[in-house]
Order: C-alpha cells, then sequence, then structure tokens
C-alpha cells in the first residue's frame, strides 16, 4: 500500500511540474499575431475616425498579453500612439500596408507587413486620412521608386521620432 501511494505522488509529480511551467510561462509567452482585417466599422484607435473611408497606409498594432488589434486610419497616427514610451513598451508586433503591393487609395489588407522592418517615404505629395503621412514598403526598391514618382526621402523605422512627425 506505501509502495503504491509513494508511485502515486511520485507520478504527480511528473504531471505537475510541466503543468506548473506552462501556467508561469503563460504570463510571459509572446504569442505571435498575424494582421487582421479592418472592417467597415473600424475606428482609429488614436483619432477616432473611421478608417477604410480614407486612403493610404493603415497601421495595426498588437500589445503583449492582448489578442485584439488596434487599428490606425494612418502610419502617422500608428506612430504617434508607438512613440509614446508607455505604449512602445507594451508593444509586441506592428503591422503596416506594403504601398508597392496595393493601392494608395484602397489599401488591401492582405498586403500588411512588419513594420519594424519596413522602409517608408516621407514628405511625399500623397495623402493619407491625417493629410501629410509616411509611405510604407516592404522593400527599399519599391520606396525608392515610389519617392522617385511622388518625392520625398526614405528613411527607416529605427528614424522616426516626434520630432519627424510633426514635420510632414
Ligand atoms: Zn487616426
Ligand atoms: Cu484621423
Amino acid at each position: 500500500m506505501l509502495i503504491l501511494i509513494k508511485k502515486w505522488t511520485k507520478a504527480l509529480s511528473i504531471i505537475a511540474l510541466p503543468l506548473m511551467l506552462l501556467a508561469c510561462g503563460d504570463k510571459t509567452v509572446e504569442v505571435a499575431h498575424l494582421a487582421v482585417k479592418i472592417e467597415s466599422g473600424d475606428e482609429c484607435h488614436l483619432c477616432g475616425m473611421l478608417i477604410i473611408q480614407f486612403g493610404g497606409p493603415k497601421g495595426e498594432i498588437f500589445n503583449k498579453r492582448t489578442t485584439k488589434a488596434k487599428k490606425f486610419c494612418s502610419t502617422r497616427d500608428l506612430f504617434s500612439y508607438y512613440l509614446q514610451p508607455e505604449n512602445t513598451r507594451q508593444i509586441q508586433q506592428i503591422f503596416v500596408h506594403d504601398m508597392a503591393q496595393t493601392p494608395w487609395d484602397k489599401p488591401n489588407d492582405e498586403h500588411f507587413i512588419d513594420a519594424k522592418t519596413a522602409w517608408y517615404v516621407k514628405d511625399h505629395n500623397q495623402r493619407g486620412s491625417m493629410g501629410a503621412t509616411l509611405a510604407s514598403f516592404s522593400n527599399k526598391q519599391d520606396a525608392q521608386t515610389f519617392a522617385h514618382e511622388f518625392g520625398g526621402s526614405l528613411i527607416t523605422f529605427a528614424q522616426i521620432d516626434f520630432d519627424l512627425l510633426a514635420n510632414l
């Protein structure tokens, strides 16, 4: 009988250990999200505008420990939100449209790309929901082609700050 109980406790501890690890791990695990579609009623998380009523690249943000995307009417509003330090800390993933793959006036949500590795064109003459905005591209060559056609210059994710946004 004693042997049986001992066997049981051993078996239990074997089962319990991975479960505990799983439970602890759960809080820190960072799930990779895929960009989601912008629906007809979706409002910009920053300015409240209906997102699909306007052209230009849009943005999406997934925070750590949440599954719901925050959606933005423009790359301009996306970065205004992202750059606030209390937000930057919470953010796990950011997406922007690849404007080489989709028309400016009606971006297709199948062409969301990782914002952190994207190339951006500032000071071009195309307008987004909030006026001047950053055009986003997955490919440097495409960003150059866009700048050639619509003006502006190339920057990377790391070069985007509040100063730059204010002077678009
Ligand atoms: Zn907005
Ligand atoms: Cu807006």
